[in-house]
């Protein structure tokens, strides 16, 4: 009696199989293959004598234009009921499919990626479709540091300060036309960089998507950076979406292509399992996972267990986009 313990799903987050990635256990399936044999051999990161958990690489100097914008002034508006997480807690605890679903692995693996030059497109259905350098964004766009929370899935929650600009910005300057209901978001596609990538079986790359109406909401915000710099490769650099009322599958890292559509678009993790992630991914301690709970959540690095709030608690935003 009592020998059998079932952990809460705050309990298990630390080991290297999550719930999130069950579906993608496939590091057994790619031993098989030799795949991994052959990134070994085509891959030295593991012996880079490289950054401090939360720094980015040491070789990457700052870019002529981040120099100018970090660390960009706060916005008072958003503020958080708890304390921000610590930088190097949040660093080395990462959910990068690509290039591996052990979480404190992905800040070596993802330090492959290239990250400069870097475009985003922005497409469909809009009146100037356009071509952005990462750059020359961070020139024109109005960057602003604001406290979030993300909540993942998986029952474990951050909060982070991440330096950006809103979505609908970036929007304004495309001009969606009046026929586009969504906005699809696309991260690159590089398997021979990404190990990740190599499981031909998932829907490669990985994609996300809003409403129109929730991608111009206040809250969405394109982060270009955390912690006062520039965002570190396993935080999604160059740029990556956060919204911190939904699951935080659905702020896609390391983006190359926005697009006006309209039609509601097909998500990974939507493809991968439909029953577990709906397309919405609204934070809801009503709603369980079908696999565990969502009413508490536990916060990584202090450990301190919150109840989960409806949308993340950023109902005063968002509450009229579901009434
Ligand atoms: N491209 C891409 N974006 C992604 C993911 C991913 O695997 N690939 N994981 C998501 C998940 S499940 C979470 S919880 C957050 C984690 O962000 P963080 O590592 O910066 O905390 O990123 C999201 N964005
Ligand atoms: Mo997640």
């Amino acid at each position: 009696m009592g020998l059998i313990k079932i952990p809460k799903p705050w309990e298990i987050v630390d080991r290297d199989v999550t719930p999130e990635s069950v579906y993608m256990n496939r590091r057994s399936v790619l031993k098989g293959m030799g795949v991994l044999g052959l990134y070994a051999i085509t891959h030295t990161v593991g012996c880079s004598p490289n950054s401090g958990a939360g720094n980015r690489v040491s070789e990457d100097p700052l870019s002529p234009a981040e120099k100018a914008v970090y660390p960009a002034k706060r916005n008072p508006r958003f503020t958080l009921d708890r304390r921000l997480t610590a930088e190097a807690i949040a660093a080395r605890f990462n959910n990068f499919y690509e290039f591996t679903d052990i979480k404190k692995d992905v800040e070596v693996h993802a330090r492959a990626l290239k990250t400069r030059p870097w475009t985003l497109e922005v497409s469909g259905h809009v009146q100037n479709p356009r071509t952005f350098d990462i750059d020359q964004l961070l020139k024109t766009m109005p960057l602003e540091e604001r406290l979030y929370r993300l909540r993942c899935v998986e029952a474990w929650a951050m909060a982070v300060p991440w330096t950006g600009f809103p979505l609908k910005k970036l929007l304004e300057q495309v001009q969606p036309l009046s026929k586009a209901t969504h906005v699809r978001f696309t991260s690159f596609y590089k398997p021979f960089t990404a190990q990740g990538q190599l499981a031909f079986w998932n829907p490669w790359p990985y994609a996300e998507g809003l409403t129109l109406k929730e991608a111009q909401n206040d809250l969405t915000f394109l982060a270009t950076g955390i912690y006062g710099h520039p965002l570190p490769r396993q935080h999604g650099a160059p740029i990556r979406l956060a919204v911190p009322w939904k699951y935080g599958f659905k702020s896609i890292k390391s983006i190359v292509k926005i697009e006006l559509l309209d039609y509601r678009p097909a998500t990974f993790w939507n493809t991968v399992q439909g029953l577990e992630y709906d397309f919405l991914a609204n934070v809801n301690p009503k709603i369980p996972h079908p696999r565990w709970s969502q009413a508490k959540e536990k916060m990584i690095g202090s450990g301190e267990i919150f109840p989960t709030q409806l949308f993340n608690g950023y109902g005063e935003w968002v509450n009229s986009l579901y009434a």
